[in-house]
This record gives structure tokens, sequence and C-alpha cells, in this order.
């Protein structure tokens, strides 16, 4: 399977890489080390990396390319394999359009090679393990880009375990880079945002089923002017690990758009069916969705505690 994809990659002088909208890091590193291991890899290849940017990332930039280089060009999305979370780019424009993704949604891009490892913990495990399995070489930058994706949706091997995820992390690791400075990055924390978390922490409510919640609505950001991503995935988990808290859940109105982003997460029950229900997606203990209203959200909590009164 990974070696269609390759041969794929072979095949075509321009290749384009994006992944979801407002990228997390293991959507950036699958990206930015997808292109950088096409780069040392084969001669020869224009290789372009794009989409929005929430802030500036330690892994690298996006380019800025015309909508006609999209013309005659192999697509390779990574982190996603649906169109509602794309970021706006002309994909329908290119030659080919393939997709490596370890979420649980079906494919619904036209014409799109879905390639999914539902075993993954992250796609940057997909994409390293494509190139470890092939004896690709594995530059400083791919190793960075790799790594961060992986600590990061695994929030340091906290989300997930598996045998496949440490061979692969350990095969990484043994190339001998530096890897401490990127812990430094990612886990140090800025005063501002700690106490930015105390807020949120005394602003949730938990309800009698044990799904806890918290609506914030476009003033929040006049409260803390930060980006988006910051609070509605940032503070989610402000609500994790807690006793007699099953469902937690996120709600956050877009300033720009008005419509509510919601971030679901949960301790063991599976809530993915219920994201997908409400046009989102993910991952079946973590997962979101893009709602109208906090009308929806309170159906929706309704729909979660529906589910705890079951189990
Ligand atoms: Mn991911």
């Amino acid at each position: 399977m990974y070696q269609k994809v390759l041969k794929i990659i072979d095949k075509y002088d321009k290749i384009i890489i994006s992944r979801h909208n407002r990228p997390d890091l293991d959507a950036l590193g699958s990206q930015l080390g997808l292109k950088q291991l096409i780069l040392d890899n084969f001669k020869n290849k224009k290789v372009y990396a794009v989409g929005d940017m929430t802030r500036t990332c330690f892994l690298g930039d996006m380019d800025d390319i015309n909508e006609d280089e999209y013309y005659n060009s192999l697509l390779i999305l990574t982190d996603v394999s649906v169109s509602e979370l794309l970021p706006n780019i002309p994909y329908e424009k290119a030659n080919k359009i393939i997709c490596l993704d370890h979420h649980e949604n079906k494919c619904n891009i036209k014409n799109a090679l879905a390639i999914y490892d539902h075993n993954a913990a992250a796609a940057c495990q997909i994409i390293a393990k494509m190139a470890l399995t092939n004896n690709l070489v594995i530059t400083e930058q791919t190793f960075r880009c790799f790594f961060s994706g992986i600590i990061s949706d695994t929030n340091r091997f906290n989300f997930s375990l598996s045998k496949d995820l440490f061979n692969i992390t350990g095969e990484l690791i043994n190339l001998g880079f530096n890897y401490s400075d990127i812990y430094n990055i990612m886990y140090s924390e800025k005063v501002s945002n700690l106490k930015m978390k105390a807020y949120f922490i005394d602003k949730f409510v938990v309800d009698s089923y044990g799904v806890a919640y918290m609506f914030n609505d476009a003033s929040v950001f006049e409260k803390f002017p930060v980006d988006f991503f910051s609070i509605s995935r940032g503070m989610v988990n402000v609500m994790a690990n807690l006793d007699g808290v099953e469902i937690w859940c996120n709600f956050t109105e877009d300033p720009m758009t008005k419509k509510v982003v919601c971030e679901f997460r949960s301790k063991n029950i599976p809530i993915v069916d219920i994201a997908t229900k409400y046009g989102g997606g993910g991952h079946k203990l973590a997962c979101g969705a893009t709602i109208n209203n906090f009308e929806v959200a309170k159906k929706i909590i309704e729909e979660f505690d529906n589910l705890l009164k079951g189990s």
C-alpha cells in the first residue's frame, strides 16, 4: 500500500501537500515532514505545502502558490479525508488526490485514493512508517516533523499505546537527532496561558450524568485576544481526567463565521458517531463538529447524557 503511494509520487513532477484546516502539530508535521521526505528522496520534484495557518509553527511555513499550479499536480492530503475539513484550496483541479489519514471518517473527496490506518495514533506515524519500511532517507527536519506530530497527537503517549507506535517512534529516535528542544517548545507554557486556563477551569459545569461542558461566545476573544484554536481546542482538556466526568465538550463561537465549533472528548465511551451526526468527525474518543448555534449544542449535550444513561 505504501509502495503504491511512492510509485504515484515518483510519477509526478509537481506535488502539492495539504492537511486539515486549523492545523495541529500532527497535521503540520505530516504535511511538512512528507514534503521534506519527498525532497530528500526524489530528484527534480517541485513540492509545495499549502493551507491556512492559525499561528506560526516551529516546523516551517506554507508556500504561496498560484491556482494554476494545481493543474497536472498530485495533491496529497495528510491527517484528513473529508472535504469539509480542507483549507480553502482548489483541490478539484489536481490531477490526482491521495489521502493519508488515521481518522474514523469515510473519504468524501471525489476521486481521491484514501489510505487509512485507523490503528495509527498520528498521521505522522503512518508517513514515518512508509518512510522507514521503504528505507527512505529521513533528515533532521523530517524527523522533527514526524516526532512532533506523534508526540502531540498522543500527548506524550498518554492517549495511545501500541507496539507499532513504539516501534516507529523508537526507530525515529534511533536516527540520533536531538528531540529535547522539541519537548521544550511543545510543553513550556506561557504564564498568560495558565492564567487563561484558570478562567476556563472556573467556568465549566458538570451535569448530573457526567458531561462537563462550557459555552464560550465570541466575547471571550475580547477578554483573551488569542487565536481561535487556543480556546476551542486549547481549553477543552481543562475538563479532562476528572472523577465523575465521562464526556467533556467545549463549545466556542467563531467570531468570524458566528458558527459554534465543538470539541468533544470521552474517557471510554465512543462518541464519534454523535460528532458525525452533527456534521463533524474525528476519533472514537476525541472528535469535533461545527454547528450553527448554542441551541444545537444543548441538543448534543442531551445526546451525550442519553449515552451515559444507557451505559
Ligand atoms: Mn492527527
